[in-house]
């Protein structure tokens, strides 16, 4: 894998990007969604415009009416941002499987296969031009990376954060940016005399792990840009695979038998990756003349191995597979899928 692997995409000013987009005589003014100027209930986002009166979320509507007067105040349409989630999550689809939502307009994707800079440039292309709406995207080596790349360059931002450029920039961070500190934290922190990510690495961390155990712990690796934590896959998915439409029609198995190893190496590793294991193995082909089949193996034991899912899906080409029309597009398809939290079927069979 290559260094870079994680993207972190988030939707900016969400619920008053979407109003601003549907409602033009909004764009470019301060907005927020959620509450009524009489004060009553809280801002749940505030556009760009309004930010820079101070306002943000979770404020109350009162104390945002009287810092900027002009202030529009627009309900809320969850439907609405529901349906701009979902096309933000089918273009995900697109690039990787592994995907693991956090919020209505926030994920993580892991990219196995390709380019992740090349991917998160064409997903925030892919957002705006199916969306019109902006998204900041971080791409980096693990998740806690790539959410602060996400987030340094807000909004319609996009940032590239490499080790070297981790080491860097982590020195000088804020410690209220790092992953669980939050404001009861960083004032204790502050207190001790703690304000950057450096003073806590320079701090004395005997005192840090006896006072503050597990929490210092994690801290202590975070801010050395160290995060082992995966992406987890959303539990909704059920299949994972690759497909590719060839240059040349052809009727070569080798050259097909190439494709398959290609695809089951990827989905072997993200298998891997994310702990799930399969039961059936899917070979898809596309004739010249747009006739399409699909042919399937379920095997007794779940799998994870490349070796496996590969050996099958060349049974299934040499077996079940006629060539007696030129391919134009072949796939490999996992489905069945078993993830690791469910108990592991035991097998009466014995296997080498
Ligand atoms: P965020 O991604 O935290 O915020 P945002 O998209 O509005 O702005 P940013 O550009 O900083 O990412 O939250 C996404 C949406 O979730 C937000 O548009 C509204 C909703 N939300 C609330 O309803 N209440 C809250 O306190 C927060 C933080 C968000
Ligand atoms: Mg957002």
């Amino acid at each position: 894998m290559t260094e870079l692997s994680i993207i972190h995409v988030d939707m900016d000013a969400f619920f008053a990007s979407v109003e601003q987009r549907d409602h033009p005589k909004y764009r470019h003014k301060p907005v927020v969604v959620g509450g009524d100027p009489d004060g009553r209930g809280v801002v749940s986002t505030a556009s760009y415009e309004a930010r820079k009166f101070g306002i943000h979320s979770a404020m109350s509507c009162r104390k945002a009416a009287q810092l900027c007067p002009d202030l529009i105040f627009l309900p809320v349409d969850m439907d609405k941002y529901k349906l701009v989630s979902k096309k933000m999550h089918s273009i995900f689809n697109t690039y990787t499987s592994i995907i693991e939502p956090i919020s209505i307009d926030e994920a993580f994707l892991e990219i196995v296969q390709g380019d992740a800079v090349e991917i998160g440039k064409s997903i925030k292309e892919d957002i705006f031009r199916i969306t019109g709406l902006t998204a900041s995207v971080g791409v980096s080596y693990n998740k806690f990376i790539a959410k602060m790349a996400s987030d340094m360059e807000k909004p319609n931002g996009f940032t590239v954060i490499t080790h070297d450029r981790a080491k860097a920039i982590l020195p000088y961070m804020p410690i209220r940016k790092i992953w669980g500190v939050g404001e009861k934290t960083e004032k204790e922190l502050n207190n001790i005399g703690i304000f950057t990510v450096k003073d806590l690495l320079q701090y004395d961390h005997e005192f840090l792990l006896k006072n503050w155990g597990r929490r210092a712990h994690d801290l202590l690796q975070l801010c050395r840009g160290i995060d082992h934590s995966t992406v987890q896959v959303d539990q909704e998915v059920k299949s994972m695979g690759e497909e590719t439409t060839l240059k040349k029609d052809t009727r070569d198995l080798a050259l097909l038998r190439e494709q398959l190893r290609d695809f089951s190496i990827a989905i072997s590793h993200r298998m891997g990756r994310t702990g799930i294991r399969c039961r059936t193995i899917t070979v898809k082909i596309k004739y010249n003349d747009f006739s399409s089949i699909t042919r399937s193996i379920t095997l007794s034991n779940s799998t994870k191995s490349f070796d496996e899912i590969y050996q099958n899906s060349v049974d299934i080409l040499n077996n079940r597979v006629s060539v007696s029309k030129p391919i134009r597009l072949i796939g490999l398809q996992v489905s069945n899928l078993i993830y690791p939290d469910e108990p592991t079927q035991i097998s009466f069979i014995q296997t080498e």
